[in-house]
């Protein structure tokens, strides 16, 4: 950044602190300082951002709106330095007056506005997005409340409000005048052979932008973010009767629509606040894109040449129907006309095989919310009915008085896609076979990514460092680069320095966790990570049970020459989700016992850092040595959170699932602990239902293990805590733990004999990195700009 010096930043946060925060510097906590450099940055992101803009419109260039429910994006401020080259002047910035910028970037609250993988992938694609210059809209919810925020009380998951906004968030910028009116309930009518909605209730959304800046700062795009507001702010007259709650309760109800993100992953609730959740996101961005359309000039029968819609699942599948009815009802288009140009538009990726987690809604439900639509989707329905008539009966979008969001999302989509190889394979064979059949060139691959700028060079910058030194600048942009240091990998300093970079993180990480976790861990011990939502398919309960063995089988022979680990553990479960929280109970049982255990003592330790968030993650990938992604295989669509540790140098211990089965590909099975039954074979297990028993009886280590957990070892002050989790495990373990027990255990084997020999190991890690160039998310949306979007880069 040119004329860009260490003065003029402190003269800008000077200006800020004083005169928009109305601060003085010795009163000024470091939320202050943040505030009014946040701002400074800020100013000078609005340019860059406004003329991506201006450029978009004097172009006429095709865009992308990516519609989604979630977008976990974590802090900004640090990002946005990244991004704009200004991380150094910054720093030197705010030394000058007296401030440490590493406190003042700790002391940013995460924007969690998501669960987990499908949220943090709409962060990542946001931000590829900018960088490639991809003209493009993220739209969503602006949730009062993101994600809850997760304590542990004697070991239980609690869950608390995550009040992310309480001290305002500099990076929103509120656009009071951009509104539209969102319609529920009530009637429809015809007049004159047109459909006419009589809605029981509006609510207005209410556009809050954040702008999103690509690597050096070349490109900026917008997060759109929908607040409910009230359609009558206040009823003066119930006021004035002394009615003081009714007066206000029209605003209550109207913001409960934006007031907190559904804390469900992977599993589906036909809650109606849901829907109306699903409605208010789509709608409104809908009705923006027209808007802007329309003040464009561009001719509605050629939309689909100036715009792009991504359905982040099927949360805003109501863009079919919802599309349909703006051009018919408030456009006077026929039907016909107006199904064609939405599947010109719309675009949808699945996310999830797990049947619980496939949205339908009772027609019950979704004809009192959305009567029109309802009307739309059987319309729908008849007409692609019509088209082919050789569909099968069973198949269609209303079925057994529920619509299928999935199918209705596929048949107004031009293209569908997974987000890995085999996840797609699974989505052709297993969920939509027979519309495949149909059209057998809508569904696509499109193998998931993560931004490099984040998940190397922000939070790892001792490895980044090592990379530009060794290979030059221009990785970030150009992740393929990293092949560049295969050769490197050969020479002893390379591997020395990797090491080095390593072990950085990994001290940083020990003194982090002696801080807040009061836990003293040997930061030469092998670091093992699971981090990710708590779900039974994804198998921490395999993890724990592993590390129960491990424990006992150093305790019968403490001088076999164990490698000393530490387990690391991070995730939160759904508040409902009862086995996922009984398996969170049971690794903090676990870890009470093990890390006081003189017996074994640094040889393990197991660690369970509450509230795992995005900045969290950004702590714990760069200091991993080994990547555990152990879901049951054909059960995690891809996984992303595999890709961050690859780049950041952890070899896998994981199953043929998800993206795991191209990063082998990528990176070699010499350099990746493969174990487990696959896909097919998991399959042929299940249709045994003694398979666990056998597997069990087989295996005198889990049978231990089991027995340990049974007798209450880890919850002696309530021994049959976990009979019942003992018990699922012999008789209905549909995740098949038993099964792939052993086979991890030899594994797991391998990996401590790989790590004992440090150059071996070196090797391994570095070979990760250099090979992990495919999953940069600027691949994955260049893939999409072809063969979805049809949209060229504007930079
Ligand atoms: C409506 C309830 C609900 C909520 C969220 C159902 C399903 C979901 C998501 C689809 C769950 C999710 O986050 N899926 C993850 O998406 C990632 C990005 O593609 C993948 O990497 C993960 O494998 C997949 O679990």
């Amino acid at each position: 950044m040119p004329n860009v010096t260490s003065s003029l930043l402190q003269t800008d946060i000077m200006r800020h602190l004083t005169l928009t925060l109305g601060q003085t510097p010795d009163a000024a906590s470091v939320t202050d300082w943040r505030m009014a450099l946040s701002h400074a940055i800020r100013d000078r992101l609005l340019t860059p951002w406004l003329e991506a803009q201006a450029r978009s419109r004097s172009e006429g260039r095709k865009r992308v709106y990516y519609l989604s429910m979630e977008f976990l994006i974590g802090r900004l401020l640090e990002d946005a330095l990244i991004n704009m080259g200004l991380h150094d002047e910054v720093r030197e910035a705010m030394g000058a007056l007296g401030q440490d910028l590493s406190a003042i970037i700790e002391d940013e609250p995460d924007a969690a506005l998501g669960n987990g993988g499908l949220g943090r992938l709409a962060a990542c694609f946001m931000e590829s997005m900018a960088t490639l210059g991809c003209p493009a809209f993220g739209y969503g919810i602006r949730y009062e409340f993101g994600l809850f925020r997760q304590s542990f009380d004697e070991g239980r998951q609690m869950e608390a409000p995550d009040d992310w906004l309480a001290c305002g968030n500099p990076w929103d910028i509120a656009r009071p005048m951009h509104r539209y009116a969102i319609p529920f309930m009530g009637k429809v009518s015809t007049k004159d052979g047109v459909s006419v909605w009589h809605p029981g209730e509006t609510v207005y959304a209410v556009a809050h932008d954040t702008p999103v800046i690509g690597w050096q700062g070349k490109w900026a795009n917008t997060l759109r973010l929908w607040a409910a507001e009230p359609a009558t702010p206040f009823d003066l007259a119930s006021f004035n009767q002394g009615e003081y709650a009714n007066a206000a309760s029209a605003k209550v109800l109207a913001h409960t629509l934006s007031r907190v993100l559904y804390p469900d992953d992977s599993t589906y609730q036909g809650k109606e606040l849901r829907l109306k959740q699903e409605f208010f996101l789509t709608s409104a961005a809908l009705q923006d894109i027209l808007a802007r359309a329309v003040a464009e000039g561009v001719d509605l029968r050629r939309l689909h040449d100036h715009v792009a819609i991504q359905m982040n699942d099927t949360h805003p599948a109501i863009a079919g129907p919802e599309l349909i009815r703006l051009l018919m009802d408030e456009h006077g288009m026929p039907f016909a006309d107006a199904i064609t140009i939405a599947q010109g538009c719309l675009g949808y990726t699945n996310h999830t095989l797990l049947p619980e987690a496939l949205e339908r809604w009772a027609t019950y439900t979704f004809g009192t919310v959305l009567p029109r639509h309802m009307q739309i989707v059987e319309q729908i329905d008849a007409w692609h009915q019509q088209q082919h008539p050789r569909r099968p009966h069973y198949v269609g979008i209303v079925k057994h008085h529920e619509v299928r969001m999935g199918e209705l999302a596929f048949i107004t989509s031009h293209k569908v896609n997974g987000v890995s190889a085999l996840h797609t394979e699974l989505v052709k064979q297993t969920l939509f076979p027979e519309l495949h059949a149909l059209h057998p060139d809508r569904i696509i691959n499109q193998t998931n990514g993560v931004t490099p700028r984040r998940w190397l060079k922000m939070c790892n910058p001792p490895l980044a460092g090592l990379i530009t030194e060794t290979i030059g600048q221009g990785w970030e942009a150009d992740l393929d680069r990293l092949q560049d240091l295969e050769p490197h990998i050969e020479e002893r300093s390379f591997r020395t320095a990797f090491g080095a970079a390593k072990r950085a993180n990994k001290v940083r990480l020990s003194n982090w966790l002696k801080e807040t976790q009061g836990l003293q861990i040997d930061p030469d011990a092998l670091f093992d990570v699971q981090v990710k939502r708590i779900h039974e398919y994804k198998r921490q309960l395999l993890n724990i049970l592993e590390t129960i063995a491990r424990w006992k089988a150093i305790r019968d022979n403490p001088t076999a020459g164990w490698v000393p680990r530490v387990t690391i553990f991070g995730g939160k479960s759904a508040p409902g989700y009862a086995v996922a929280k009984e398996i969170i109970h049971l690794i903090n049982d676990v870890a009470a016992v093990v890390n006081s255990d003189p017996v074994t003592g640094d040889l393990l330790k197991v660690v369970y850092p509450p509230n795992y968030n995005v900045s969290m993650a950004e702590r714990l990938v760069p200091a991993a040595d080994l990547s555990q992604q152990i879901s049951t295989a054909g059960k995690e669509a891809s996984g992303t959170g595999n890709m961050k540790f690859m780049m950041n140098g952890a070899p896998t211990i994981g199953t043929l699932d998800g993206a795991n089965v191209e990063i082998l590909q990528e990176v070699g099975p010499e350099n990746f602990f493969l174990f487990g039954l696959t896909a097919e074979e998991v399959l042929t297990a299940r249709a045994d239902p003694d398979v666990s028993r056998k597997a069990i009886e087989a295996s005198q280590a889990l049978r231990d293990v089991l027995q340990m957990i049974a007798e209450g070892r880890f919850s002696p002050s309530d021994p049959s805590r976990y009979h019942a989790l003992v018990n699922r495990v012999w008789h209905h373990d549909y995740f098949l733990v038993a099964p792939d027990f052993d086979s991890y255990i030899i594994a797991q084997g391998q990996a401590d004999r790989a790590f004992s020999d440090r150059d071996r190991w070196l090797e391994m890690a570095a070979r990760n990195t250099a090979r992990s160039g495919f999953f940069s998310s600027d691949r994955t949306i260049r893939s999409y700009m072809t063969e979805i979007w049809g949209v060229s880069p504007a930079i």
